[in-house]
């Protein structure tokens, strides 16, 4: 299913998460830790209100450890607490639960002092769509409640989970609209699998990769595509990657689209190692250009 975000949809998507709010003691805002920016919903803040958070920077063994450091310092000066996770091994999942008993100390110490039973920190997840939010309900709950796939808007129904006992989880299709507006944005959107490959012209997002791997990566790059050089023209560089891998035509050219398929498979499954997509420094200064 491919889910469209018109206005209408977007209002109804907001109102289901904030109908919810009042049902819970803290929000999981599940993020791409290969792109915690671009991958969040630019109301975020306006739509969870003061409300408790905890970012999750799910899928954090694609991402470039040091970035995801960078990251969740970059959150921490903004008062919000962040950790990495990987849903798909369960990698971090005692740490949200000791991060929310955390978050959530005060409140709850305030609820025993007046006299209220202690119980079970309620949660709901929250986040795009593609960002995991039902691989890590499955690992929370250590089976398979929530159904997974790896098609934008397979979350459907919604229920609670309960996570032991310290924890009960909403499973919310608080699937929330990404900043898709932004070019740039839908480019590392699309090259990360959360928007549909049918939306944006797939010739763009692996140009925009190879572009990146070269500013980024550039050793790794050439590694891969056994390169001595990268050529500067980009259609040089796809003929380089197209002969190297057999990517060509009946008559024997290079058949472009399947260079662009092959650079863009590699780079989901990690061919290239793994790579975040965006820095905090650079976000920032992007959000002053604004
Ligand atoms: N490598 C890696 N893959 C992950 C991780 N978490 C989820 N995935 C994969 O990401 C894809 C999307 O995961 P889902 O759990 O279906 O995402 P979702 O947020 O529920 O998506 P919607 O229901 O479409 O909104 C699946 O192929 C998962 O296996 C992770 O931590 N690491
Ligand atoms: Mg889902």
């Amino acid at each position: 299913m491919t889910i469209q975000w018109f206005p209408g949809h977007m209002a109804k998507a907001r109102r289901q998460v904030t109908e919810k709010l009042k049902l819970v003691d803290i929000i999981f805002e599940l993020v791409d830790a290969r792109i915690p920016y671009s991958s969040r919903n630019p109301m975020i803040d306006e739509i969870i209100q003061h409300k408790p958070r905890l970012v999750l920077l799910n899928k954090a063994d694609m991402a470039d450890k040091e970035a995801t450091n960078q990251w969740i310092k970059y959150f921490k000066e903004k008062g919000i607490r962040a950790i990495a996770i990987n849903s798909q091994a369960g990698q971090g999942m005692k740490e949200i639960i000791s991060a929310s008993q955390v978050i959530l100390q005060e409140k709850f110490d305030r609820m025993k002092a007046k006299g209220v039973k202690p119980r079970a920190i309620r949660a709901m997840i929250v986040g795009i769509p593609n960002a995991g939010k039902s691989t890590l309900i499955n690992r929370l709950a250590k089976k398979n409640i929530a159904k997974t796939g790896n098609t934008p808007g397979v979350t459907k129904a919604q229920q609670w989970i309960k996570v032991g006992k310290e924890l009960e989880l909403l499973d919310t299709p608080g699937i929330l609209w990404p900043k898709f507006e932004d070019q740039e944005v839908g480019l590392k959107l699309a090259l990360t699998g959360a928007i549909k490959d049918t939306i944006l012209n797939l010739q763009d997002v692996a140009v925009y990769a190879l572009r990146f791997l070269e500013k980024r990566y550039p050793e790794r790059m050439k590694e891969r595509y056994q390169l001595e050089e990268i050529p500067e023209d980009i259609v040089e560089l796809f003929d380089k990657i197209g002969k190297l891998r057999g990517c060509l035509m009946g008559g024997g050219e290079i058949d472009y689209d399947k260079v662009t398929e092959l650079v863009i498979r590699e780079f989901r499954s990690e061919k290239l190692g793994p790579i975040t997509l965006e820095l905090p420094q650079e976000m920032a200064e992007k959000s002053e250009a604004e």
